[in-house]
């Protein structure tokens, strides 16, 4: 078959990815983009139909109704591979939080060098919540608690781990009805992978029924833990102003970008670039200063809590080398290609892998340790700085957005409360009024077997003008960033008329950046608040809001997909199904992508479905969000009923007590 090589336009809508494609080509380097074209993936694979769980496989199954060595069924098989890339995806997130905890106690303990408490009100909210006593207690020893609480979730045997807690009542007793309750982080995981062992589990709802324990374990266990302690360590995230694109490189600096995903290197680093020493050293070296951007969801993290730049999301990291103008690029952990060591061999940029658990041969190992933070962070920037002198010609295209980050739940909260009071009730009141129609997450990777930035983009506009308020985390936020749709009131304009008014009274953008895919768990905490304030119904799977993955392509993808299911959320994912079925013509068996749908929907209200094209994506969310709306007896969605004269109106209703504001806003709908 004729291989089909993309136009630069095709490959990506960015135009700084666009320019430094062309100066791969010119200078004869291959990337993502080109390798994506030259190899065409596996149609047995891609549909989920190839097991090599053993070695009288691989076994491929290529026909309706044929079995593997074993006899196992193509239902099974897709079955096992989607819990084990699940379980793949939990086990990421996850051991991100155990070591964000580590980290916490080591801080506690006055063990970690550089690091401190930094928000000791979250702290203490929440340790509350798990009854760890903090009146008239030192912020260490709550932490070391906390710490303690936490690290046990991993080890856990038995039970349920505590942070299932703050998921709505109602949500918690279903779980527990299914026996889905999440006995302990580790366990979960390993379990997946036993089951999936050849001769174990082989019937496909029964261990679809663990995928979803198992994410479990990620969204209401590891994601959540690390997203708690990322804050309490490194501050929780309100709104700064930021840019995103490779124009943030500078020409007349020593550039080092951070990438991967653990906030705890990147933090010490952006410390260390301020220090006068290390100034001093750059200059010395004949560069201004050290000037930091982020990748990936490291960059998210840095950004919402720094203002330090974002470099570009997963597809930009072998582009930004190819600046030529990258001292350094420092990985941690998930999402590094290991292309980037042969690429950088056509430049003079360094790749130092620095996690204990991630080496790529020819990187240059510096591994990091948080009880020497600063001192590592220095020497890498130091490394970096050295190799300023052997930089070659650069081109650095001058492409960047301006953007306006940090949109956590605390702030969000703080927020809507406006004059009154810090609350989800203005949040609540827009959405049963229709100004608001609902709640869209466009969240994830990209893909390059999709046009880059494209679906993530295109998605979000479109439900901008239907009035769907949009939040967003991971590469995803970062596509959205680089079309400048995290700004302020720029572009509120092409946003439906009610959530104009809705963005216009409270001063935010349509589009709130959440964080990193870590950080979805966020989007989850909105959601119980906004079910707890009253009026959306009692559990998740009531609120009028749907989840998206448009350009997705990792295993956490899929666990955050599956925990956001299981929580009561729609999820729509784009590109290939890993369980394909019936959109393949090779087999008529849909069951497990039937199941995941239809099946999983009856017992969570949420379920998991994979579409290829975006207005088909947009209407099924608006479909669903309507559905809802109904569902709540809410008035139907209608556009006309808001436009300019809305603001004045939405400022003397603020003004009347809750129950007149109320009736005045949704008249006679119940
Ligand atoms: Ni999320 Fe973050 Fe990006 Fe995808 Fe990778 S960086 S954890 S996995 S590619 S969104
Ligand atoms: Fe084949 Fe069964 Fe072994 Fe899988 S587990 S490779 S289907 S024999």
């Amino acid at each position: 078959m004729a291989k089909k090589m993309r136009t630069t336009e095709q490959r990506s809508i960015d135009p700084a990815t666009q320019e430094m494609l062309i100066r791969a080509d010119s200078l004869g380097i291959g990337t993502a983009f080109t390798r994506a074209d030259d190899m065409a993936p596996c149609p047995i694979g891609a549909d989920g139909m190839c097991c090599k769980h053993c070695g009288m496989g691989p076994c491929r199954l290529t026909k309706d109704g044929s079995v593997g060595i074993c006899g196992a069924t193509i239902d099974t098989i897709q079955a096992r591979n989607l819990v084990r890339a699940i379980a793949a995806g939990s086990a990421a997130h996850s051991d991100h939080g155990r070591d964000m905890a580590f980290t916490l106690k080591a801080v506690a303990n006055g063990e970690a060098e550089g690091y401190s408490l930094r928000d000791v009100a979250k702290l203490r909210t929440v340790a509350a919540k798990y009854d760890i006593p903090i009146e008239d207690r030192a912020p260490e020893e709550i932490a070391n608690d906390l710490a303690d609480l936490y690290i046990a979730q991993f080890g856990q045997q038995k039970g349920k781990i505590i942070p299932v807690s703050r998921a709505p009542q109602k949500r918690q007793k279903l779980w527990e009805e299914q026996g889905v309750i999440p006995r302990g982080v580790d366990r979960e995981v390993v379990e997946a992978l036993h089951r999936t062992h050849i001769g174990d589990d082989q019937d496909p709802e029964h261990l679809l029924q663990h995928a979803i324990r198992t994410a479990l374990a990620d969204g209401w266990g590891g994601s959540l833990m690390a997203t708690d302690i990322s804050d309490i360590l490194f501050g929780t995230p309100a709104p700064v102003l930021g840019q995103a694109n490779l124009g943030v490189l500078q020409a007349d600096m020593v550039n080092v970008v951070v990438h991967g995903h653990e906030p705890t290197l990147s933090e010490m680093i952006v410390a260390a670039s301020q220090d006068p020493e290390i100034i001093a050293y750059a200059q010395a070296a004949g560069a201004k200063g050290v000037n930091l951007s982020g990748i990936c969801c490291t960059a998210n993290e840095i950004l919402m809590r720094q203002g330090i730049p974002a470099a570009g999301n997963f597809l930009q990291q072998e582009l930004a080398i190819i600046t030529g103008a990258v001292e350094a690029m420092v990985v941690d952990v998930q999402c590094i290609m290991q292309a980037l060591v042969g690429l950088a061999g056509n430049f003079h940029t360094k790749i130092i892998t620095t996690s204990p658990k991630v080496k790529i041969k020819g990187a240059l190992h510096m591994q990091f340790d948080e009880h020497q933070a600063m001192t590592i962070a220095k020497n890498i920037l130091k490394e970096a700085i050295d190799n300023f002198k052997n930089r070659g010609e650069i081109s650095i295209p001058d492409v960047r957005e301006d953007l306006i980050p940090g949109f956590s739940h605390e702030y969000i909260n703080y927020m809507l409360g406006g004059s009154y009071r810090a609350s989800f009730r203005p949040l609540n009141d827009a959405i049963m009024s229709g100004r608001i129609r609902g709640v869209a997450a466009i969240v994830g990777c990209n893909n390059p077997r999709s046009q880059h930035d494209y679906l993530h983009t295109y998605v979000t506009r479109e439900l901008l003008k239907q009035d769907v308020l949009i939040v967003e985390t991971g590469c995803g936020a970062i596509a959205s960033a680089k079309q400048g749709l995290l700004l302020g009131e720029a572009g509120l304009d092409k946003v439906g008329p009610g959530l104009q008014e809705i963005c216009e009274t409270i001063g935010i953008p349509p589009v709130l950046h959440m964080g990193s895919c870590v950080d979805n768990t966020r989007i989850l905490t909105v959601l119980t608040q906004m079910v707890e304030e009253g009026g959306l119904g009692d559990d998740i799977d009531q609120v009028p809001a749907v989840g998206l993955a448009p350009e997705w392509m990792s295993e956490k993808a899929l666990s955050i997909g599956a925990y956001c299911v299981a929580s009561g959320v729609y999820v729509i994912f784009g590109g290939t199904s890993p369980v394909r079925g019936m959109a393949n013509k090779v087999t008529d068996s849909d069951a497990v992508a039937h199941y995941i749908s239809a099946g999983w929907e009856e017992i969570y209200g949420g379920k998991l479905e994979f579409v290829v094209d975006p207005d088909e994506m947009i209407r099924r969310t608006l479909a669903h969000i309507d559905k809802k709306r109904a569902a709540l007896k809410l008035p139907e969605y209608d556009p006309t009923r808001f436009g300019a004269s809305g603001d004045s109106r939405m400022m003397e209703l603020e003004d009347l007590p809750l129950a007149e504001r109320q009736a005045a806003m949704y008249g006679a709908a119940s």
